[in-house]
């Protein structure tokens, strides 16, 4: 059976047999009330593709990864898939700590979408979470014939209010491993979050399809929370740091660790191999803040794709995936049928207060699934390094040559407090600490979506939506420049950018004050410990190499080298390193207003978000938003005019 839509109210079949107390990951609602099924022995392996064989042979009929350019050509199969999703409020105890969350029918990680490649998608999400309005994101797509359902507050969309639903429609138009999202407020922090499997042409062989591995952070602290501490008056910085590591919503805590209410022994995640075939494995970040390294013990990796964009082949022993990247990768069963070895996710590049390793378990066909694996970690399995792997390794299948840029934007990024006072935000009480992108910080206005302003012909925009009109350019390069002490792994929507260069900005002495680039705080340690002591009492105090005036001259972190130029490598989110500049660039081929930000939910909740404005007059011209979308928008004024919204953060 393959692509069953998990609707609400799924009963799940417990077979008696399989004790509750076994590790490994059958849903059992004592001690994970988290309904899904991914990674447990009740999930089987994906398809090539829903619905069996065509006349064509598939879905996209013979078109191949090699010879098809996804950005111009999307095949239309005529067919829907339909889900009916409702987001709430909720207790849940993914790793045995019961905690607040947001989830989307009962589940964490929430429904998995799947679909072919030219499907329709159809979700109707219906918000009953009383307190805060929401909207979904379709991490990755490039919406190009509904961009008005890219589902950003303020950008597309007024929120969906409680009580209220929306009807997302669009296309399966890239296909590859993804997710989505909400992206309101830090909701994806709590819970919002699941994948979405959309199948295509292969660029490699493989004989089993393992399907989604979410590998995230967690917190047990609920996101608003969070955020209201992290816009606290200065001198006082609050830091986030994340309390453990889940692989497809699964791990266990050590309950002597938390006075919050936890049952020990809560399910591992587990998988099946069969010796001597060749499995893909689908690893996707939804973490609110960490990088993930993942490693399995005794193998290999062969990476396919990187996000929706399928690469030529490498071979690798550790995985590393930021906020909002997927990895699908190949992995030869080259033990024998009665093995079993861990999976293994170790989080990085974020403050933790520990259990920072998740496992799971990869049984072979005839291994003894009562026993835990006793296998060991590989020599990358607790690597410090945040950044992804060397540009010159990841060439797309599909080769495109950018060309030159008819516009290029200097980023340099900066955080510090807004220095003529006051956040916008109305719960802040004084100075706080806010990201800056070329000396603009962001704040959104849930009431007035700028694509349809863009529409009504206005894109004269308020200072602090930070909007750039790139009008009818047909290219832009960005330089970002980051001469801070943080990574940030940067999304931009409607597109997959190039990644043409990246490299070193300024001296480790001046981002990290010492010559080696230690920064527990902001690289993580081996055990995750952040040192309280390293500045006079805070973790991340604003410091001078954070400012602009620490770089003698903006734009002269590169030196013009591109890598691989007829064929760079090609992405949505991409790491941006503590020091270090990244150059991107994209094709204008998608009319619409789109947000380019840092994916960590701490950052992206304050500030760090920069407006591009494509092509707005045939936005004006030929863009028919449909007429639910402005219901979206008379639903959530009717709510908020008698409610009040407390906007802390910059709203996204
Ligand atoms: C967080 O949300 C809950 C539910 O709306 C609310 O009761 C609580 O006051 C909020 N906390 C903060 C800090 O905003
Ligand atoms: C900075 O403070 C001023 C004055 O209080 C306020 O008008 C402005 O909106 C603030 N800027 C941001 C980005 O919050
Ligand atoms: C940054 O913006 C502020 C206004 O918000 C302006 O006063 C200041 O001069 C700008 N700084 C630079 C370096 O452009
Ligand atoms: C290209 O983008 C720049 C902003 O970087 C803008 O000033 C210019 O007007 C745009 N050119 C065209 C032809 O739209
Ligand atoms: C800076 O630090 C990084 C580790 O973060 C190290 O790999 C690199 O060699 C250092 N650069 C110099 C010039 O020492
Ligand atoms: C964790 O790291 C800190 C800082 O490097 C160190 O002081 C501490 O001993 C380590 N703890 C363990 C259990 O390794
Ligand atoms: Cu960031």
């Amino acid at each position: 059976m393959h692509g069953h839509v998990y609707a609400v109210g799924i009963a799940l079949a417990l077979n008696a047999a399989h004790a509750s107390r076994d590790i490994f990951g059958f849903v059992n609602e004592a001690v994970n009330n988290t309904l899904s099924i991914l990674g447990t022995p009740q999930h089987e392996n994906l398809a090539d593709f829903l619905g069996g064989p065509t006349p064509q042979g598939s879905p996209w009929g013979s078109h191949t990864a090699k010879d098809t350019n996804c950005y111009n050509w999307t095949p239309n199969t005529g067919v829907t898939r339909y889900f009916d999703w409702y987001v709430s409020g909720t207790k849940c105890a993914p790793d045995g700590v019961e905690l607040d969350c947001i989830l989307v029918n009962g589940q964490f990680p929430g429904p998995t979408i799947e679909a072919n490649w030219g499907d329709e998608i159809e979700i109707k999400v219906t918000n009953n979470y009383e307190h805060e309005g929401t909207s979904l994101h379709w991490h990755g797509l490039l919406q190009k014939k509904t961009p008005w359902m890219d589902g950003v507050p303020g950008f597309e969309q007024c929120p969906i209010a409680p009580g209220s639903s929306l009807t997302y429609r669009f296309q399966a138009d890239l296909y590859g491993s993804s997710w989505w999202h909400a992206h309101y407020g830090s909701q994806f922090a709590s819970g919002v979050v699941g994948p979405m499997i959309i199948h295509g042409p292969k660029n490699a062989d493989y004989d089993y399809d393992v399907g989604p591995i979410m590998v995230s952070d967690w917190y047990h602290q609920f996101y608003n929370e969070t955020i209201e501490k992290l816009f606290t008056k200065l001198p006082d910085v609050y830091i986030p740091r994340s309390d453990n590591n889940l692989i497809n919503g699964k791990n266990r805590f050590d309950c002597e660790d938390t006075s919050l209410p936890c049952e020990p022994n809560a399910p591992l995640a587990s998988f099946n191999f069969q010796s001597g075939k060749k499995h893909r494995m689908r690893f996707i970040n939804p973490s609110a803040a960490a990088v993930e390294k993942i490693t399995l013990d005794g193998h290999k990796f062969t990476v396919i794709a990187n996000d929706f964009v399928p690469i030529e082949p490498y071979e690798t022993d550790v995985l590393t995936l930021a906020v909002g990247q997927r990895t699908d990768a190949i992995v030869e069963a080259t033990g024998d049928p009665t093995n079993a070895v861990w999976l293994r996710a170790y989080k990085i590049c974020w403050p933790t207060n520990g259990h920072n390793e998740v496992k799971a378990a990869i049984f072979y066909e005839d291994a003894d699934r009562s026993q835990a694996p006793t296998s060991q970690p590989g020599p990358n399995a607790y690597d410090l390094y945040c950044g992804n792997d060397p540009l010159e390794k990841t060439q797309p299948y599909y080769a495109i040559d950018p060309g030159e840029p008819e516009t290029t934007e200097i980023i340099p990024l900066e955080f510090r407090p807004n220095a003529t006072g006051l956040f916008q935000g109305e719960g802040a009480e004084g100075s706080n600490l806010l990201w800056y992108m070329a000396n603009r910080t962001f704040y959104v206005n849930y009431n007035d979506p700028m694509l349809f302003e863009a529409k009504l012909g206005n894109i004269d925009f308020p200072y602090l939506r930070n909007a750039h009109n790139y009008g009818t350019n047909s290219s832009v390069r960005f330089v970002v420049e980051n001469t801070g002490y943080q990574p940030h792994p940067m999304h931009l929507h409607g597109h997959n950018m190039f990644v043409l260069a990246e490299g070193p900005c300024v001296s480790n002495m001046t981002v990290f004050g010492n010559e080696r680039g230690n920064t527990p705080h902001a690289t993580g340690n081996a055990n995750g410990t952040v040192s309280s002591s390293h500045s006079s009492g805070h973790n991340l105090p604003p410091r001078s190499a954070d400012s602009t005036t620490t770089m003698p001259s903006y734009g002269s972190c590169w030196d013009g080298y591109i890598t691989n130029p007829s064929n760079p490598q090609r992405r949505d989110v991409q790491m941006l390193l503590p020091g270090h500049y990244i150059v991107i660039q994209w094709n204008q081929d998608n009319p619409g207003v789109w947000p380019f930000h840092c994916h960590i939910a701490w950052h992206l909740g304050a500030g760090f978000v920069w407006t591009v404005i494509e092509q707005p007059e045939r936005i004006q011209e030929y863009m028919p938003i449909p007429y639910i979308m402005a219901q979206t928008c008379r639903d959530w004024w009717a709510w908020t005019g008698e409610n009040v919204v407390p906007q802390i953060d910059d709203g996204l």
